[in-house]
């Protein structure tokens, strides 16, 4: 069974993963579900997201409630011994092993490239190094492209609203004046944004905003000269990408035109100390520009992917 919870199909086609029509779906979302042969939903409940999952939540644990009940007093029957009762204790919201398990699995994994200091960067390794020079309530916002995913599968979230990422049908261009937005109205909390060349330079002018305002945001551009994730659909599709390549102005020179600061990350040793740098700032926006090793970007769309 699969419980989706705001789901968006344009994200991940059902196809991927109800292919052979054989799951049960109970669909949460503000609007009812979208028609679409791999997404019959068995149940749907289009109501506010929130409610219900507290709606749900409250029917829980009046269930378990009565399971307690229901098993304390055959404890009772049985052994007729009081004392007895905190041994068939439940915890209500004890983590599933599984999950445990899962998440212990993730960190190993991620935890592989902690010391991989291949240049141009490996996109894990980036994310890496962004959720370690951040505090817990820090807050990064994500651009939309082959980052967008690489940030969804791997960056540690700790508080509500510190990982910002758009939805379906998103526009790229969003995470600079998203993170503008932000910055105003948490002052004192890092903004990071995280975007690909291709989207940045659609909202380059925002810069001057940034600037203007004195906000100091860190702009993290990572850089591939391409819009990765076109290209990685179109292999994918077609075995090959065609039209979209582009060439980087030089992020420096630019970022210094409009009064900001600019880095150009030559080392994958050097960016976590770029990184630190560019905290320092209080009041002018820094840019750094990095070059980063799509080659593995297949694995955003494999099913089973390792890792
Ligand atoms: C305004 C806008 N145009 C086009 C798209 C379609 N689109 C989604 S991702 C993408 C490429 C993103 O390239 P880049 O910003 O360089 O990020 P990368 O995929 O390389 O990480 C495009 C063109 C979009 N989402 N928004």
């Amino acid at each position: 069974m699969v419980i989706a919870i705001g789901y968006d199909l344009v994200e991940y086609s059902p196809k991927n993963w109800n292919r052979n029509l054989d799951k049960k779906i109970i669909h949460i979302d503000f609007t009812p579900a979208e028609v679409e042969t791999y997404y019959p939903p068995d149940i749907e409940i289009a109501a506010d997201i929130g409610y219900t999952i507290d709606a749900i939540l409250h029917e829980l644990t009046k269930e378990k409630e009565v399971e307690k009940e229901k098993k304390e007093s055959r404890t009772i029957n049985n052994n007729n011994n009081t004392s007895n009762l905190n041994s068939i204790e439940i915890p209500y919201f004890e983590i599933p092993n599984i999950f445990i398990e899962i998440k212990k699995q993730f960190q190993e994994r991620i935890e592989k490239f902690k010391d991989d200091f291949s240049y141009p960067i490996n996109p894990m390794k980036l994310v890496i190094d962004v959720r370690n020079a951040l505090e817990e309530n820090d807050i990064v916002i994500s651009d939309v492209g082959a980052h967008k995913l690489w940030i969804a599968k791997i960056y540690n979230t700790y508080i509500p609203n510190t990982c910002l990422i758009t939805n379906g049908f998103c526009s790229m261009g969003f995470a600079l004046p998203g993170a503008i937005a932000a910055q105003l109205v948490r002052p004192n909390q890092k903004v990071v944004v995280m975007c690909g060349d291709g989207g940045f330079l659609m909202n380059v002018q925002e810069l001057e905003t940034a600037v203007r305002l004195q906000l100091p945001i860190i702009v993290i551009i990572w850089c591939d000269s391409d819009y990765g994730m076109i290209s990685l659909k179109q292999i994918h599709e077609f075995g090959r990408s065609a039209f979209t390549r582009f060439n980087n102005p030089d992020f420096v020179k630019l970022a210094q035109s409009f009064g900001a600061i600019g880095y150009y990350v030559k080392s994958t040793e050097e960016f976590p100390k770029i990184l630190e740098k560019a905290k320092e700032s209080t009041s002018v926006p820094i840019i750094i520009a990095i070059d980063v090793d799509y080659s593995k970007n297949q694995i955003l769309l494999n099913n089973n992917s390792n890792t």
